[in-house]
């Protein structure tokens, strides 16, 4: 199993996010990927491996012109409205919600950031461009080596991907791993490809991006949007708009979910998957459904990662796995690792 890991994951550490009214230590911490690299090698799960080079061109099928660039000048940007602000992170304050105008690009920095994200958690330092980047070029090499025959390749990788859409960032994301990594398998000549996000939170980057699309399916397990964050996309009646129509799964679930109904509904995504019949499958892996992560609600044990690695094998698909969230830092490498494990015991 190729594991791609991206070298340049600690350029992306912040300092806060905003919760609720304060600014709190930043949960998506570059020790989260130490962790997974640290277990995956002591198992010796598979070949550590390092990203080939991919140029803007791949990010621009998935992503706005207007969004990259963005991104690409935001800390210089950010340094230009005020030096003093070379020791801050990078968060907004203002958004462009509720009846305002989105089509046009104001000049002032802190408005664009307004324009470009959904909230006040995922800051942006002077190597988030430089580090987003090397992770898409983990999800793209992993979705190459699959293409090239390799039954699972995995992107182990920082900052995760699942919540950024085509020109937007939110929920600690910034470019969309799996996304980027399901449109390099179907330009490869996979015709169809599913992807399956089993994060504790749903995926609305990946949602937004194929919602109108028929060729990848996007299916989500994730706790209820009604209390669960990103709160406004993730609902059982989102089922994909004009040739995407029937192309999107949620599966809500309470917080509070314990593995038995987690892993009953894990058989409908994967029976939904099955019915699509893909040549592909993208896992988006999010470890935060573990019992111990703080800031989520579901209930699942470190041994239940095994079996959730088990049942991905059986569906029999080439498979690139993306990391996504997973916040209980000290478990998080056990728990992917798991994953990996159960999935190559089974597949081989
Ligand atoms: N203070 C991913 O798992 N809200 N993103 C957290 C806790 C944002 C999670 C609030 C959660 C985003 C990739
Ligand atoms: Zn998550």
């Amino acid at each position: 199993m190729r594991l791609v890991h991206n070298p340049d994951h600690r350029l992306h550490t912040a300092q806060h996010e905003m919760y609720r009214g304060r600014l709190v230590p930043c949960h998506e911490t570059p020790d989260r990927l130490d962790h997974v690299l640290a277990a995956v090698q002591a198992r010796a799960l598979g070949v550590l491996c390092l990203p080939d080079p991919v140029s803007d061109a791949v990010l621009a099928a998935i992503h706005t012109p207007r969004y990259l660039d963005f991104l690409a000048g935001a800390w210089d940007a950010w340094v230009a409205l005020d030096p003093a602000n070379a020791a801050l992170d990078i968060l907004p304050s203002v958004w462009a919600g509720h009846g305002l105008r989105r089509d046009v690009v104001p000049r002032n920095f802190a408005a664009q950031l307004g324009l470009y994200t959904f909230d006040a958690g995922s800051p942006m330092v002077a190597g988030t461009w430089a580090a987003a980047r090397a992770g898409v070029a983990c999800a793209v090499t992993a979705a190459r080596a699959v293409l090239a025959g390799d039954r699972c390749a995995v992107a182990l990788t920082r900052p995760p991907g699942h919540h950024a859409g085509p020109d937007f960032f939110g929920g600690y994301c910034f470019l969309n791993n799996a996304a980027l990594a399901a449109q390099t398998l179907r330009d490869g000549g996979a015709a169809r490809v599913a992807v399956l996000d089993v994060d504790y939170h749903h995926g609305n980057g990946t949602q937004t991006i194929f919602y109108g699309r028929d060729d990848v399916l996007t299916v989500s397990l994730h706790g209820d949007p009604m209390t669960e964050y990103p709160f406004f996309l993730g609902h059982a009646d989102e089922r994909g708009e004009g040739a995407g129509l029937g192309c999107n799964l949620n599966l809500p679930l309470p917080r509070g979910t314990a593995a038995d109904t987690w892993f009953d509904t894990l058989d409908h995504a994967v029976q939904a998957v099955e019915r699509f019949q893909p040549d592909a499958l993208v896992v988006a892996l999010g470890v935060d459904t573990f019992e111990g992560d703080p800031i989520s609600g579901f209930h699942l044990r470190s041994a239940d990662y095994l079996l959730l690695g088990e049942r991905l094998a059986r569906l029999g698909l080439p498979t690139v796995v993306t990391l996504e969230g997973g916040y209980a830092v000290a478990e998080v490498g056990c728990n992917v690792a798991n994953v990996l494990e159960g999935f190559a015991a089974t597949a081989r």
